[in-house]
């Protein structure tokens, strides 16, 4: 696939199928089932990594990981209509089983609060069982209408992670809201993907919640990209499937739900993000090589040229043995410059280059991606060396991501000061707001292709602010942005 010369603007798109092909993480757009795509073993690892950070998260806070059928009964999705109607024209169907048409047809999870829900009333009776919080990373499909794009709008979505609470009052679901948002702004911190959080507006809800929470990134194209959401479903489910609790005062009533979920989304965003020109960058705690071990061939002997390899293997088994990532590329026919380009593309976060020289000076020369920048130590000095770039790279990488982000968030105050930066460049505009539904739609229908993302969830000072569109004391910042 043919390189971009850049992965910013309008380049985007094409850099992120570039990066995602010639680093062998993901084929996508050869599988012939639309909107689906193959993990392959670079990016499957990237995935685990990413997966493993999630579940220690989810397990620490009291989460616990339950795998729910993928089948659907029609009676069971038909039952909530609210939800249903969100859905409808995004569930793929199963209607036959071999040759023989099924009585009753099967849904493909979309999303699953319906099957859990269900389960709930079976399982959960009383206060004393609640909290309960599951959560599940299984695949999920819709039938997605909008223009497909790897990783970030599939068909299947093989790294949908769901979690699932119950609760005996509305203010312990509204509490479990807040720890939802706190586990994911420590996961997106620990990626180095910056974010901002949103109240959505109600038209933007997810389908039977009270509200909705979501978490936005930008990609390097300035459209914004939802990466995580968090919603408090009330009863709605509840309701439905009669997950009947005793409470404390030996009142009975229906339980309250949230349900906040991550998907792949998060990993394109963490190699879109911290990747440059050249291809990706993957931050150490996340990248399946964290050092690559080029070894240089002499010009002299191929005595020589033995000796450096091995030096090369040693190195490796002592990176390895203190259990890093490391790989020593002893390809005889490939140029060492041929291997430096490989693991720059795959975003392999330090190279060690060794010849001659350094094994005769005891020395060796280290490669940081992020920087692009070279320095030589002494041999004895690895491991500690090693360990403070991982540190340096990680933040230099965090820093970088919110540096830019945050440069892409400008204030307006009023409509034709936001007209001028629209037109301008792609960012996320911040607008005084009254928070009313009518204002809100005016926004969002205001400009073609610019949506409202919602409002700021902290309490930003609006004092003295009107509204950019009735002209009332504003109570809030809207947020617009263009939107994936
Ligand atoms: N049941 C709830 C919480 S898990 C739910 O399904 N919420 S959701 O619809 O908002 O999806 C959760 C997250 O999945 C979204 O915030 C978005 O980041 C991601 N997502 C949704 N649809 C897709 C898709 N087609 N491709 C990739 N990611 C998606
Ligand atoms: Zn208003």
């Amino acid at each position: 696939m043919k390189k971009p010369s850049s992965k910013y603007g309008e380049e985007f798109s094409e850099w992120l199928d570039w990066i995602l092909d010639s680093a062998e993480i993901y084929d996508y757009g050869r599988y012939p089932v639309k909107g689906m795509g193959v993990w392959r073993p670079y990016g499957f690892k990237i995935r685990e990594l990413v997966i493993n950070r999630l579940r220690e998260l989810l397990n620490s806070t009291g989460h616990e990981e339950v795998l729910f059928p993928l089948l659907i009964t029609e009676d069971m999705i038909r039952r909530e209509s609210e939800h249903i109607k969100g859905f409808e024209n995004q569930v793929y169907w199963v209607t036959h089983g071999g040759l023989e048409p099924l009585d009753v047809k099967l849904a493909l999870r979309p999303t699953s609060e319906i099957p859990i829900t269900y389960m709930e009333s079976l399982w959960h009776h009383s206060y004393k069982e609640l909290p309960k919080k599951y959560y599940q990373i299984v695949s999920m499909f819709r039938y997605e209408t909008k223009m497909t794009k790897a990783l970030i709008r599939l068909r299947e979505v093989t790294t949908f992670k769901e979690a699932h609470t119950l609760h005996e009052s509305f203010e312990d679901a509204d509490r479990q809201v807040l720890e939802a948002v706190d586990i994911y702004k420590r996961f997106f911190d620990d990626l180095g993907i910056p974010y901002i959080i949103s109240k959505r507006p109600e038209w933007d809800k997810f389908p039977g919640a009270l509200y909705t929470i979501a978490f936005d990134t930008l990609m390097p194209d300035g459209k914004a990209l939802q990466i995580g959401t968090v919603h408090h479903l009330g009863q709605t489910f509840t309701r439905i499937f009669e997950v009947v609790i005793y409470r404390r005062d030996g009142s009975r009533d229906f339980g309250w739900q949230t349900s906040y979920g991550v998907s792949d989304r998060v990993i394109a965003s963490l190699i879109a993000i911290h990747g440059d020109d050249k291809g990706a960058v993957i931050p150490p705690k996340y990248a399946p090589i964290q050092i690559v071990i080029v070894p240089i061939p002499s010009t002299e002997s191929e005595e020589e040229t033995d000796k450096v390899w091995n030096y090369a293997l040693e190195i490796e088994r002592e990176l390895k043995e203190k259990n890093l990532r490391a790989k020593a590329d002893l390809d005889r026919e490939s140029k060492p410059v041929d291997k430096f380009y490989k693991y720059e593309i795959k975003g392999v976060p330090i190279r060690i280059e060794i010849g001659p020289r350094e094994l005769k000076e005891e020395k060796i020369t280290l490669f940081r991606r992020d920087l692009f920048k070279r320095e030589t130590i002494d041999r004895k000095d690895l491991l500690k060396r090693i360990f403070e770039l991982f540190d340096e790279i990680e933040n230099n990488l965090k820093k970088r991501a919110w540096e830019y982000f945050k440069s892409k968030i400008r204030r307006a105050y009023t409509l034709e000061e936001a007209e001028k930066i629209i037109n301008k460049e792609s960012v996320i505009i911040e607008m005084p707001w009254c928070g009313s539904y009518s204002c809100g739609i005016k926004l969002s229908e205001k400009w073609q292709g610019i949506d409202l993302l919602g409002s700021s969830l902290e309490n930003i000072d609006t004092k003295d602010l009107k509204c950019v569109i009735c002209g009332k004391p504003a109570k809030t910042f809207a947020r617009l942005a263009r939107k994936y």
